[in-house]
C-alpha cells in the first residue's frame, strides 16, 4: 500500500487551483483521490471528471466537485493507474474494468500521469492478460475472432456471472504471452466488429511515477 500511496500523492502535487482533473480508477488512484479530497477541504478549487462509477462515488464522498465530461473541451491533468507499464510507457489497463472511460478521459487530457507501484514496471507487456471490452451482442463470435489473433481468451466472471462494465458491456481477458508489437496488436483487436476497445494504451502517458515499498519514488 505504501508504494501505491507515495506514487499517488506525488502526482497530486502537480494539481493547481482552477484545473479540470481526470480521476482514474483502481487501488493506486484511490490514494490520489483521497489526497485531492484533503486538499479540496483546505481550499483547492478543481473540477473532476471520473473514469468510473466507483471513482465518482469516492469523489462525491470526499466533497470533490465533479463535472460531466459533456461539459468540457479538455482536461488539464488525469491521474490514473495501470496494470503494466513497459519501457516505452505503453500500458496495459483495464484490470479494474474501467478501460473505456479511462481511455476516453485520457484522450481529453493534456497530461496523463500514471501512478504505479514497482510491481507494474515490465520490460515487455503481456504477463497481465489484456482486457478487451466487447458488446454482448454476438460476443461468443467476437471472442473467437480475438483468440485467432493468438491468445487464450476468458470472459471475465465476477460473483459467478459475467462482469458488466459501467457502459453495459462484457470484458474478455486475453492472454497473448509477450506482446512484442503493442501498437499493431491494439489496431488489430479494435478492427474486430463487436470490440469496443482494449486495454492497450499506446504512448499517451506524459509522466509515470513509480512508488517503492521503502517510500521512495521515481518520477519519470
Ligand atoms: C486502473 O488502474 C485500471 O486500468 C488498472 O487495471 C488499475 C490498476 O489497478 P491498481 O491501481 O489497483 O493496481 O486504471
Amino acid at each position: 500500500m505504501e508504494s501505491k500511496r507515495v506514487a499517488a500523492e506525488k502526482a497530486v502535487e502537480y494539481i493547481r487551483d482552477g484545473m479540470v482533473v481526470g480521476l482514474g480508477t483502481g487501488s493506486t488512484t484511490y490514494w490520489a483521490i483521497q489526497k485531492l479530497g484533503q486538499k479540496v477541504k483546505s481550499g483547492l478549487s478543481i473540477n473532476a471528471v471520473a473514469t468510473s462509477i466507483n471513482s465518482e462515488n469516492l469523489a462525491k464522498e470526499l466533497g470533490i466537485p465533479l463535472i460531466s465530461i459533456s461539459k468540457i473541451e479538455e482536461i488539464d491533468i488525469t491521474i490514473d493507474g495501470a496494470d503494466e507499464v513497459d519501457d516505452e510507457w505503453n500500458l496495459i489497463k483495464g484490470g479494474g474494468g474501467a478501460l473505456l472511460r479511462e481511455k476516453i478521459v485520457a484522450s481529453f487530457s493534456n497530461e496523463l500521469i500514471i501512478v504505479v507501484d514497482e510491481s507494474k514496471k515490465v520490460n515487455r507487456l503481456g504477463k497481465f492478460p489484456l482486457p478487451v471490452e466487447l458488446v454482448k451482442f454476438g460476443y461468443e463470435v467476437t471472442q473467437k475472432k480475438i483468440s485467432k489473433l493468438g491468445c487464450v481468451t476468458k470472459l471475465r466472471i465476477v460473483d459467478n456471472k459475467p462482469f458488466i462494465t459501467d457502459n453495459g458491456n462484457y470484458i474478455v481477458d486475453c492472454d497473448f504471452g509477450n506482446i512484442d508489437h503493442p501498437k499493431d496488436l491494439h489496431t488489430a483487436i479494435n478492427m474486430i466488429p463487436g470490440v469496443v476497445d482494449n486495454g492497450l494504451f499506446i504512448k499517451i502517458a506524459t509522466k509515470v511515477i513509480v512508488g517503492y515499498q521503502d517510500g521512495s519514488i521515481v518520477d519519470l
